[in-house]
């Protein structure tokens, strides 16, 4: 299929069957972008994709065959959303757990590394490109029992900013996003679907919405093409860093 031939923009998100992804594809949808959603959970992205008059292909980041299919027939791209990642499990260093270690690796490292190295000759070509990589400000700071998923999101941080130098002089914008707490699906990945667990992460506060961030993605990619907002930190007023918050004080 050759995405693109109805000559609007296009965008890629990855990681877009709920959540920030997902937020952020309505919103791209809405600014005028044909918007290529992609993520494991295929029914969650038809359905995304007819919602926003897109198309919706079963993305894994982690999977080099995966991703060859996902880029199959897109033949331009204008905007790469590097959304896919997450946590597993909060374990101190002493007791983590190195499957988890891997996949947080995985996901949020190596996927990014992946899509962004296939879809950057695409990106220089349209002219006026944008990569927006959500990472954290698990990116910026570390927490107990974090080790994983904050050594993940500096590692993932440091590919993006490292980006922003080497492509210098191209016509391709770096937008890197740190949202602190955004209540998504994120912590019932991290605490493997305890529902319980989950739920208490953002109990006596209010965090941020999946909408709130995406808004903020949408704000980057509508500035025109000589304006680079190279990092934008967003967290809960309830949230001052990621180790404190109104609740713990
Ligand atoms: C997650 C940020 O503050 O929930 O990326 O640990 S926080």
């Amino acid at each position: 299929m050759n995405v693109g031939a109805d000559g609007r923009k296009i965008a890629v998100v990855t990681g877009a069957s709920s959540g920030i992804g997902a937020a952020t594809a309505r919103v791209l949808a809405a600014q005028g972008y044909h918007v290529v959603v992609g993520a494991r959970r295929v029914d969650r992205i038809a359905a995304l994709a007819a919602e926003i008059g897109g198309t919706g292909r079963q993305l894994d980041v982690t999977d080099e065959a995966s991703v060859a299919a996902f880029v199959e027939g897109l033949d331009r791209i204008d905007v790469l959303v590097n959304n896919a990642g997450g946590a597993k499990g909060l374990a101190s260093v002493a007791e983590a757990d190195l499957d988890d270690w891997r996949w947080m690796w995985e996901t949020n490292v190596v996927g990014t590394l992946r899509l962004t190295q296939t879809l950057l000759p695409a990106l220089i070509a349209s002219g006026d490109g944008l990569i927006v990589t959500v990472t954290s400000i698990a990116a910026l700071d570390v927490y107990d029992n974090g080790g994983g998923y904050t050594s993940a999101k500096h590692a993932q941080g440091v590919l993006h900013r490292t980006l922003r130098y080497e492509l210098l002089g191209k016509p391709v914008r770096l937008t890197e996003i740190c949202p602190g707490m955004v209540e998504t699906e994120f912590s019932l990945v991290r605490f493997d679907g305890d529902q319980e667990r989950a739920d208490a992460t953002y109990q006596g506060l209010t965090p941020l919405t999946a909408e709130d961030v995406a808004e903020v993605i949408g704000f980057a990619a509508s500035r025109p093409p000589h304006v680079n907002l190279d990092q934008i930190i967003l967290k809960p007023r309830d949230q001052a860093s990621a180790r404190r918050n109104v609740r713990t004080g």
